[in-house]
């Protein structure tokens, strides 16, 4: 397929062009209370270089502090989503010596898998193709995985020689259970779009060219929701799982308080009894 070709924005920010090519190689847009972050780089299978890591953490920074976007979307051009780090600049650095793994996760893998599952809003991953190595792991941070029919995962590392980083440790077993995850991590193939499905990969499956509509559909509807309850339910949730129950109440207390406190919660009940729609504000 084509990729999420996303529709022209009022507003859009690029990162950096690669030098063979005058595209940007991360492109981010706004529409109204959705933000798209596009990997750009469709001749690598928007393979990571060091200045698109850099521009992807600095753009999640950017929309993950903007209470204008209420709801984030992370795609890829072309015929990937995204397969982790580009292994040809990776294995130049590795030849010069110059392969420190640890400092690109520290710099670059880590804030990123953080900004995906923490920012206070929600995040759809549309997965236009095949998503590999760290690309399934920005995917499985996200809320939702939509994935175009032609899609699919693959947990790489292993295939290189390297353990797994940028949470896949954290939401693979979450996602597909710890017996499933070590499967998919020490025998990596291509997992197609179906069984992503079957196994709880993905939330969804569609046809290729109903994916950019879908995941339309899906962002608007989020981003004219409560966002601060989106925000608070993403961070209870990964709160309970990894404290006991009375934890997870208190937390779950104080964000009832939070989002009781909105003018969204006050307008929404006042809808319900009015017997009419909520429209929320995300305050
Ligand atoms: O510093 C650190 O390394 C730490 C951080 C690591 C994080 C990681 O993400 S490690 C994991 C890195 N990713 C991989 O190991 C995935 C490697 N790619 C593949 O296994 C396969 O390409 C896929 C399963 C993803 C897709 O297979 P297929 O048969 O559909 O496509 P292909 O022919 O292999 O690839 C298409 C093109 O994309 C090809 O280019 P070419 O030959 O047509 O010019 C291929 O070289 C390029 N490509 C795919 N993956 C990468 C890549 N180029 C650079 N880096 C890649 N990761």
């Amino acid at each position: 397929m084509g990729g999420m070709t996303a529709p022209a924005a009022p507003d859009a920010h690029i990162g950096p062009t690669d030098p063979t090519s005058p595209e940007p190689t991360l492109v981010l847009e706004r529409d109204g209370g959705i933000a798209t972050v596009r990997f750009n780089r469709p001749a690598v299978f928007n393979a990571l270089d060091r200045p698109t890591k850099t521009a992807l953490v600095q753009a999640l920074g950017e929309v993950a502090a903007d209470p204008g976007v209420r709801c984030v979307v992370l795609t890829g051009t072309g015929r990937a989503f995204c397969v982790g780090e580009d292994l040809r600049a990776h294995t130049e650095a590795l030849m010069w010596g110059a392969g420190d793994l640890a400092s690109t996760v520290t710099e670059h893998y880590n804030p990123s898998a953080e900004q995906l599952a923490t920012m206070p809003k929600p995040v759809i991953a549309a997965i236009n193709g095949v998503a590999a190595g760290a690309g399934t792991s920005f995917a499985m941070a996200a809320d939702f995985r939509i994935m175009a029919a032609s899609g699919g995962m693959n947990l790489a590392f292993a295939g290189i020689g390297l353990s797994c980083d940028t949470g896949a440790s954290f939401w693979l077993p979450r996602l597909v259970g710890v017996a499933k995850a070590k499967e998919l991590l020490l025998l990596p193939r291509t997992v197609g779009a179906e069984e992503c499905l079957a196994l709880g990969l993905v939330t969804e499956v569609v046809p290729d060219d109903q994916l950019a509509g879908r995941v339309a559909e899906l962002a608007t509807r989020l981003a004219a929701g409560p966002t601060v309850a989106y925000g608070a339910m993403r961070r209870a949730i990964a709160y309970a799982a990894a404290h006991p129950l009375s934890d997870a109440l208190a937390v779950e207390r104080d964000f009832m308080q939070l989002t009781g406190d909105t003018q969204d919660h006050l307008d929404a009940v006042r809808a319900f009894v009015e017997k009419r729609s909520p429209e929320f504000h995300g305050r």
